[in-house]
């Protein structure tokens, strides 16, 4: 559809789906316009000096490349590194997480850089159950994020643009019983996911996928 390329600058909480037809799930929060472009090339700077490895799972590489801070739950493929805190470039980002949350920006452990070269995405998936919330804030391009959830025998769909320089927030049904995923890129996208633990399931250097 084309319309994953008309300009959208929807308010918090209002952005359509790509139809215009069906509210997006409850529990997603969108808003646009998180970061200056002067802020975002100078973290597309130093996003451009990490060591992305490939995203992991079950023995498959993913064509997408992750880095992340928090060592609490450590990725397949991932080092478990003494440095893991989550460095002071990234704490703005924490607080815009915090803003659309309203969780303390402390609260989100968890922080992972993803780049996307072209052709890569992200397959259908719900996070992991160690999460609460998750929030998302994109760099360089836009993106078509796409929600689905089993209806009977069928797949109900949703799905909205996600703008460079905005955020989102996943949470209840939008987080537990929507899965989402990310249409292969056409160009360069990088993403910050930050998450917060659920009470209790935060572990010490966990590996996973
Ligand atoms: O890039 C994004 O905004 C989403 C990434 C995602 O869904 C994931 O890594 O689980």
């Amino acid at each position: 559809m084309v319309a994953a390329h008309k300009p959208l600058h929807p308010r918090a909480g209002e952005i359509p789906d790509l139809f215009g037809e069906h509210e997006l799930p409850e529990g997603f929060r969108y808003e646009a316009d998180v970061l200056s472009a002067a802020e975002e090339q100078a973290l597309v700077r130093r996003f451009e000096g990490l060591a992305f490895k490939p995203y992991e799972f079950r023995g498959y590489s993913a064509n997408r490349r992750i880095f992340t801070f928090g060592a609490e739950y450590v990725f397949a493929g991932q080092e478990v590194r003494e440095d893991a805190d989550v460095p002071d470039y990234l704490l703005p980002l924490t607080h815009i997480a915090s803003r659309i949350s309203g969780e303390p920006p402390k609260a989100f452990r968890q922080v992972m850089v993803t780049e996307y070269s072209p052709g890569a995405g992200v397959g259908w998936h719900r996070d992991r159950p160690q999460y609460e919330d998750v929030v998302g804030v994109s760099f360089l391009a836009p993106c078509v994020f796409r929600f689905r959830r089993r209806s009977g025998e069928r797949w109900e769909r949703r799905s909205a643009r996600v703008e460079a320089r905005s955020a989102y927030l996943l949470r209840g049904p939008a987080r537990e019983v929507w899965q989402h995923s990310i249409a292969p890129m056409e160009v360069l996208r990088y993403s910050v996911t930050l998450r917060t633990f659920r009470p209790g399931k935060g572990h010490k250097a966990v590996r996973g996928n």
